[in-house]
């Protein structure tokens, strides 16, 4: 992985890192992305049609099902060295400020402390009624291989049902943790996205505002995106080996 000397300089003086990470940030974790192909009982689903207020109304133990056996995996998956990067860089940069759109907690256990969720966490469903948070069974759920129609628990408070809290095609994301992302984005001098096929809005916006308001935009990913002709830099590779040779190029030993 050929790191050019500019994107060397340009990291070592940063002082406002902004990091937009997506799912190819987790998949060498083993958490499939959002466009890969469904397993299991869901393959005759795409997750996009999964993933809306719509498809939990019509078919409530499906999705929930599909959300409990996604939080299975997440909590079966362990950080890679690609999320670990990512925490070691925070103590590297005057600032940094980390937006996710996973909604696994794998930046968090591999060390990055508050960490913006744009679409919300697969580890806090609540009530679709009063939206009180609901507490789930501690562990790991025992979701058998491949998954299972699963009834969605009824809040203990006023009996409505649970739904996962994560943010579905549609809905708006939080205001504070959206506010707080775009403002990230005008403030930084540099923004990283790594993992994002950068297509779902509002989070596809942030490296633009990121542009407009005088950053640079650097991007980790295998395949083309969007902001190829956009980037001052495209790093065509895995997370898991560019962001560790990115961290070691700049700051050797
Ligand atoms: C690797 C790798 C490796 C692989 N290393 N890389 C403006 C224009 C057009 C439409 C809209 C618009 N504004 C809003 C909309 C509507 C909609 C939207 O954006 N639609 C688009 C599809 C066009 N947005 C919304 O509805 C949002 N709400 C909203 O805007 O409210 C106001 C409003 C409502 C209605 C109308 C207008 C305004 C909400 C979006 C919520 C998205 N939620 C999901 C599901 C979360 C829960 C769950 O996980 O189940 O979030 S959808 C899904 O996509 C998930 C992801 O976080 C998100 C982004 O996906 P991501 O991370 O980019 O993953 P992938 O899988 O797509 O790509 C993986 C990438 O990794 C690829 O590039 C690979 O190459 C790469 N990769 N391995 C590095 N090892
Ligand atoms: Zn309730």
């Amino acid at each position: 992985m050929r790191i050019v000397p500019a994107l060397i300089e340009t990291l070592r003086r940063t002082r406002h890192l902004l990091v937009l990470t997506g799912a190819g940030a987790s998949a060498e974790s083993g958490i499939p992305t959002f466009r890969d192909a469904l397993t299991g009982l869901w393959s005759r689903f795409d997750a996009a049609s999964l993933a809306t207020p719509d498809a939990f109304a019509r078919d409530p133990d499906l999705v929930w099902g599909w959300y409990a056996w996604r939080r299975m995996k997440a909590l079966q998956a362990a950080p890679n060295p690609g999320h670990r990067a990512i925490a070691a860089l925070a103590a590297r940069v005057p600032r940094l400020t980390l937006v996710t759109q996973n909604v696994d907690d794998l930046h968090e256990r591999a060390g990055s402390p508050a960490v913006l969720h744009l679409h919300g966490s697969l580890h806090a469903p609540r009530c679709v009624r009063c939206a009180r948070p609901f507490d789930l069974a501690p562990g790991v759920p025992d979701e058998p291989e491949g998954g299972r129609r699963l009834a969605p628990p009824r809040c203990p408070q006023c009996g409505g049902a649970i739904r996962p809290g994560v943010v579905w095609f549609g809905e708006s994301l939080v205001p504070a943790v959206l506010d707080a992302a775009e403002a990230a984005a005008r403030a930084c001098d540099l923004c990283l996205t790594v993992g994002t096929a950068s297509l779902v809005y509002p989070a596809a916006a942030l490296p633009g505002i990121a542009r407009d308001a005088g950053a640079a935009l650097v991007q980790v990913n295998p395949s083309p995106t969007p902001l190829d002709g956009m980037a001052r830099h495209t790093l065509r590779g895995t997370c898991a080996e560019v962001l560790p040779a990115l961290l070691a190029a700049a700051w050797p030993g």
